[in-house]
């Protein structure tokens, strides 16, 4: 068929985007901060209390599907399925339930953030738990499927919640690949494979389809994405105007949408847990200060002044505790985020710590952008860990004016006088 492919369009095949998405995703993060509740069916409920039979589930563990639990259930159908163990400890089919906890949740979500846009030359966070990166730069097809096994284990790793990763030459399938073999899927699709991984996926599946338009490509006999994709275009532009001409190149995989990124990000960060509690705080210290050397290259390297150093650290059983510093102007300072990091580090040298992590916030990107330093300011963005924080705003001691010398300058920049 002609017009596959408009002039002036990239090659979708010479991209290579991967989808990243969450296995249950609010299930894992209670997981994270309980660890009890691996390998249990647990259901986080929306609008729910506990002992409550209100509210709705919001997602269930892979184990509470098995007993016909799902995503938007009423919470009274959900225990119908599967009661709570609190009133039948002795059930070996009763399970957890536990109230959504928005704030913990984004905040994971930052730290998985942080680290795809690190690892990704553009990215598009489509929601809390599901973002697609455009990776052509970074990986080429022979070593794709390392690269999203580095990718998973990454999140895995520092973050400790489980993803499930598809790569694709078009966003459409790699959604498809990413959704493929959950939880903990890993499934790349090369160029030549498109076609063939397509064919058998249910209609309902593909991108772009409601359950109204799946209703109607059934009527035409149209059941799989093969069925789609050899269908004739005509009849389906007949039936859905322009939308059929995009359903059907992306039933053959040539979904030409570019990964267009969303926003820069709020923050950048870096953490690492160690292999158990350690009470060896000097360990932890030089941990961190690798970390903080880390991230201050990484902000260096995107053009990043942050105006915020924040430390985290999680005790256990798994206590996330953040604490951070304001600086009265936006700085391009790698000595200055290892000496904070130590300062707020040292609280914690009697405790034992699971994990430590050093992030800067409060990004300022580039001097245009300095003019909406003030919506910046207001919008009291610390990537979503501002839970224990302790900020010291505008703390003006002489050690922390030093920046200013090595600071770059911002033409135009309304708030200079903040260092005076
Ligand atoms: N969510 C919600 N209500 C829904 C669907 C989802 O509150 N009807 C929330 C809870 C999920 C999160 O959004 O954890 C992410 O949605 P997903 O569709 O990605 O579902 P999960 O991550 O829970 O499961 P999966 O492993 O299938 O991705
Ligand atoms: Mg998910």
């Amino acid at each position: 068929m002609a017009g596959d492919q408009f002039l002036g369009e990239p090659d979708p095949e010479e991209r290579i985007v991967l989808h990243v998405d969450m296995d249950c995703f609010y299930a894992s993060c209670e997981r994270l901060r309980e660890p009890d509740l691996e390998g249990e069916p647990l259901v986080v409920g929306m609008g729910y209390e506990a002992g409550e039979t209100v509210g709705a589930v919001a997602t269930a563990s892979y184990e509470a599907r098995e007993y016909g639990v799902e995503s938007a259930q009423a919470i009274g159908s959900a225990l119908e399925n599967l009661p709570r163990k609190a009133e039948n400890p002795d059930d070996p089919d009763a399970g957890r339930y536990r109230p959504v906890d928005m704030d913990f949740y984004q905040s994971v979500a930052a730290d998985v953030k942080d680290i795809l846009h690190e690892l990704g030359d553009t990215v598009r966070e489509v929601s809390i738990d599901e973002a697609y990166l455009d990776v052509t730069e970074r990986t080429d097809w022979s070593v794709a499927e390392g690269f999203a096994r580095h990718v998973r284990q990454r999140i895995e790793r520092e973050v400790g919640v489980p993803a499930s990763v598809g790569v694709a030459p078009d966003m459409s399938t790699a959604k498809l690949a990413s959704d493929h073999d959950k939880p903990e899927g890993l499934v790349v699709v090369p160029p030549d494979d498109v076609r063939e991984f397509l064919a058998p996926i249910d209609i309902a599946d593909v991108h772009g389809v409601g359950p109204v338009r799946a209703c109607e490509l059934r009527e035409m006999g149209i059941e799989t994405a093969g069925d789609l994709a050899d269908a004739d275009p005509y009849d389906l532009v007949e039936r859905f105007g322009e939308r059929g001409r995009d359903l059907h190149r992306r039933a053959r995989g040539k979904d030409n949408r570019a990964v267009e990124p969303t926003g820069k990000p709020k923050s950048l960060s870096r953490e690492s847990s160690f292999d158990g509690p350690t009470g060896d705080f000097e360990r932890v210290r030089e941990q961190a200060r690798t970390l903080a050397e880390a991230v201050a290259d990484r902000a260096t390297r995107k053009d990043a002044f942050y105006r915020t150093i924040g430390v985290k650290v999680v005790t256990p059983p798994y206590d996330v505790n953040t604490r951070a510093q304001s600086l009265p102007g936006p700085v391009d300072e790698p000595d200055l985020v290892e000496e904070i990091s130590m300062d707020l580090l040292a609280e914690f040298e009697d405790e034992r710590v699971r994990k430590v992590g050093v992030r800067v916030s409060n990004l300022d990107f580039s001097e245009r952008e300095q003019s909406s330093l003030d919506g910046f300011e207001g919008s009291g963005a610390d990537g979503g860990h501002s839970r224990q924080q302790r900020g010291a705003e505008a703390d003006t001691d002489t050690r922390r004016d030093s920046a200013r010398t090595r600071t770059r300058n911002h033409d135009g920049q309304s708030s200079l006088g903040e260092f005076e």
